[in-house]
């Protein structure tokens, strides 16, 4: 399968370069407003891998625009347009977004409905998690009695984020701000939990980004409740007291680690490309995770962003 190509760096570079993050750039757009571009790149065991997965940033971005509208009535977004900005390359069609400039939250805001990965680890260290104490029983992939809201710090490239208790968020952004932020991440991860239950999917767990307008509005930003930022598990399937399989990359960190692969993760070195067969399987996770969640086949969808954010005709009035 020939990949797509790389989205950014697009030389010459059409707008400035903000902010690039493992899969995502920010270019500046002027007037207070970016575009924000997905690329096709995949990160396994925290590792931005070699393969692109084609089309992945496209679904990854629609995905996005999709629970912005289902949860339009709980906060702002800060998407402006799914307009191609001019002169964007065309291979930015569908994996881009215009948003607003926010002045961000400098804290990770992190819903968990089952106990996995950092949230495990803390409970068997310290029987807590973010300074709440957690009864005793619970095990890998247990539900908790009700979802948590366990921020972090926002640690730099490389670095890994820190569990922060309440009080800390208090100190860091104030009283009123840290309860505003719980309070949203918590009505974020219910309402999604809802939905993609609905659709034989658990939501684990999710990561949100969120930024203030001018007069301090509450306003969700970057990406939202993708594969890359939140935890989705088959429904059918679930059970605790062991790692669930992952949605969309389990195909890959399963060939990673097997003798296939030849890579030792503990080396050092940088894993090999995937196999065209892995990147076929994983691409068709992605699909799936798509549809299941939002009822449309991804090629109905891009078609529907296709006709929406097409440069518009300029009408012929001349005779
Ligand atoms: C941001 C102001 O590194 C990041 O993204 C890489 C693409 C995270 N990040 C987000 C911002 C956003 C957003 N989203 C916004 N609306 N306004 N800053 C900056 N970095």
């Amino acid at each position: 399968m020939t990949p797509t190509p790389e989205p950014d760096p697009v030389d010459p570079a059409p707008y400035p370069l903000i902010a690039r993050g493992k899969v995502r750039s920010l270019y500046d757009l002027g007037d207070s407003t970016m575009a924000m571009v997905a690329s096709d790149r995949i990160s396994a065991f925290d590792i931005v891998l070699d393969t692109l997965v084609p089309d992945k940033g496209a679904v990854l971005t629609q995905l996005s625009l999709w629970w912005f509208d289902q949860l339009a009535d709980l906060a702002p977004n800060h998407v402006v347009s799914r307009q191609l900005p001019p002169g964007a390359p065309a291979d930015w069609a569908d994996r881009t977004m215009v948003v607003r400039r926010l002045e961000m939250v400098g804290v990770e805001c992190v819903a968990r409905g089952y106990l996995t990965g950092s949230g495990i680890r803390s409970y068997r260290e310290s029987t807590t998690l973010c300074g709440i104490a957690l009864p005793p029983g619970l095990t890998e992939s247990s539900r908790l009695a009700e979802p948590l809201f366990t921020p972090t710090t926002k640690a730099g490239v490389g670095d890994h984020d820190e569990p922060m208790t309440f009080a800390e968020v208090v100190e860091a952004v104030g009283g009123p701000l840290a309860e505003q932020l719980r309070e949203l991440t918590l009505a974020v991860y219910d309402r999604a939990a809802t939905i993609a239950a609905e659709r034989g999917i658990l939501l684990a767990d999710t990561k949100i980004e969120v930024g203030r307008d001018p007069d301090g509005t509450l306003v969700l930003a970057d990406e939202l409740l993708t594969p890359d930022s939140s935890r989705f598990w088959p429904a059918d399937g679930y059970g605790p007291g062991r790692v669930q399989p992952s949605y969309d990359k389990q195909f890959v960190r399963d060939w990673l680690t097997s003798p296939a692969s030849g890579w030792d993760r503990a080396s050092g070195q940088a894993p090999p490309p995937l196999p065209d067969e892995v990147v076929r399987r994983t691409r068709a996770r992605y699909l799936e995770a798509f549809q299941r969640l939002t009822g449309v086949p991804w090629e109905t969808a891009r078609a529907r962003s296709r006709a929406d954010t097409a440069t518009p005709e300029v009408p012929d009035v001349s005779i």
